[in-house]
């Protein structure tokens, strides 16, 4: 079967929605790291948008730090493919047109540099998930032991990560006289601008005090908070959106209707004139922190849990009556530790993301939220479990969720099937895991695993009491034990 490209966009159904701008006359206002699926059906598409409102500026040259996949995937499709919302049964599909190069960067360092430090690049947009920016989860710090940060430490004329691609391209934009770019990071990280300026002036100054000087002065890296789900995209998805094409896309994305992209009004160049789905605010905390508490702390539990009782997506998890139980639950618990933002309708936010969980078309595997755990649960279960101890409040569905995390380190589900801990710190883990022979002891560990448990919260006799309570629940009756009991009370 033909592959969607440029000969080829004119045989698709006329229902299928497409660039409606000159492709060959726009210019790549925008670099991104790590172009992955969230990209493709996230910020892609918002510079989509730009582009077909009539700003010629917004095209994108997308780059791997790490695999030739995509670009394999996108570039024999002159960089088109499909975004196809699911709705229940109802879908929709549209080509996206504005990413017009894919690099390599491990292959070709100098163009990825070249793109960076092009004067037509205003914005760089990176996801590159919650590990690519070489930062301590529990302390914000840089992860200097990183064989690739090292290097990069070392020398940045082939950098290996994205703060030492960033540094790199601006020390380049001041040798040229060219203002810096605004650097937008678009991972569920918390302050996730302030983290990436932090990366990179650290590693400016490792090299050059007045380049750091320089892009603290003139540099922009706006927080933001990013919302849209979109799952992996399967080889069945391919096959089923061929047939609804008549060519076969193997870069496509499949991802829900709801879209929420809020981004600091903190730019130090030019910016589209963001449409639909894009909040410019002067404050994005309170819209993150209630995202990746309710959100994300969540969809953790669901993973960890679902995943434990060998259930693959996230809708089925919540077919269970315990299950939305508990998730209705643990929102309660991290509702009282937010300051969400005054228009934000915390009943209805709730509503609306149990409506976007139970979107049977989506097919969120349980296991790829699980991915990163060490990564991700600081910010969406930790954080709100201090919270709640500070405040002398509750934290059994919390705990219940975190004891879910543990127990998923053992790399087998209550069924007997083994699975992968995918983890960069899974081995470590593992390592102080291995010698602990009761939920006591697993519990000790992981409080001193500092890496990912804050000291003050490794010393809470609550959360320890709490913490082992429900993880010898789970590890002898299992999870749906462990929700029917949550259940009970
Ligand atoms: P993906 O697996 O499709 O893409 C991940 C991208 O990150 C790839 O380009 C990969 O090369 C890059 N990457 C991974 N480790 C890296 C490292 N150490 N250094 C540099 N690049 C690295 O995943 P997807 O769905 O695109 O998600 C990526 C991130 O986007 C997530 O980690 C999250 O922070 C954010 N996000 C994802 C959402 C989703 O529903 N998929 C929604 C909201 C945010
Ligand atoms: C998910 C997120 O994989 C995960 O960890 O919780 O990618 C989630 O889909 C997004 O944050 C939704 O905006």
């Amino acid at each position: 079967m033909n592959r969607l490209s440029l000969q080829t966009i004119g045989t698709l159904p006329a229902d299928v929605a497409r660039p409606g701008y000159d492709r060959a006359a726009m210019t790549c206002g925008v670099v991104h790291l790590g172009i992955g699926a969230f990209h493709r059906a996230h910020q892609a598409v918002i510079f989509d948008d730009a582009l077909n409102a009539g700003d010629p500026r917004w095209g994108i040259t997308a780059a791997s730090l790490r695999s030739p996949t995509v670009q394999a995937q996108m570039v024999p499709q002159d960089g088109l493919y499909t975004m196809l919302v699911r709705d229940g049964v109802a879908e929709q599909a549209r080509i996206i047109g504005a990413v017009r190069d894919v690099i390599v960067a491990p292959q070709d360092p100098q163009a990825l540099l070249a793109a960076l430090a092009s004067p037509d690049t205003h914005i760089v947009t990176l996801t590159i998930t919650e590990k690519g920016y070489k930062l301590d989860p529990a302390t914000g710090a840089l992860i200097e032991e990183d064989p690739q940060m090292a290097a990069d430490l070392v020398a940045l004329d082939a950098p290996q990560t994205a703060p030492g691609y960033l540094v790199a391209a601006l020390a380049m934009r001041r040798a040229a006289g060219l203002a810096p770019f605004t650097a937008i990071s678009c991972d569920n990280l918390p302050h996730n601008g302030t983290r990436l300026r932090n990366a990179v002036l650290e590693l400016a100054r490792r090299h050059d005090a007045s380049l750091a000087e320089w892009i603290a002065e003139r540099g922009a890296f706006p927080e933001t908070m990013v919302d849209r789900i979109v799952p992996a995209t399967t080889a069945d998805d391919i096959a089923a959106l061929a047939t609804l094409l008549g060519v076969e896309d193997q870069a496509m994305v499949k991802t829900e209707p709801f879209i929420q992209w809020v981004i600091e009004d903190r730019f130090c160049g030019p910016r589209p004139e963001f449409g639909a789905g894009v909040q410019i605010t002067a404050a994005v905390a309170p819209w993150e922190e209630a995202k990746l508490r309710l959100l994300n702390g969540a969809h953790s539990g669901i993973a960890y849990l679902g995943g434990l009782a060998g259930i693959d997506y996230v809708h089925e998890v919540l077919a269970l009556p315990e299950a939305r139980y508990f998730v209705e639950a643990l929102w309660d618990e991290a509702e009282t530790t937010l300051s969400p933002p005054p228009e934000l309708d915390v009943a209805a936010y709730r509503q609306d993301l149990m409506a976007r969980f139970d979107n049977p078309t989506l097919q969120h595997r349980t296991r790829q939220i699980a991915m990163d755990g060490s990564q991700k649960l600081p910010q969406r279960l930790l954080a709100t479990i201090a919270a709640r101890i500070d405040a002398g409040q509750g934290i059994e569905a919390l705990s219940l969720a975190v004891a879910a995390w543990v127990r998923w380190q053992a790399g087998q589900d209550d069924l007997g099937q083994a699975h992968q801990v995918d983890d960069p710190l899974a081995a470590p883990i593992a390592a102080v895991l291995a010698s602990a022979e009761s939920a006591e002891d697993r519990v000790a560990a992981i409080l001193a695993f500092d890496a990912v448990v804050p000291a003050k919260l490794a010393s809470s006799a609550v959360f320890r009491d709490a913490l082992t309570r429900w993880l010898a629940l789970l590890e002898t009756q299992g999870a749906r034990a462990a929700l029917a009991r949550f259940q009970q009370g």
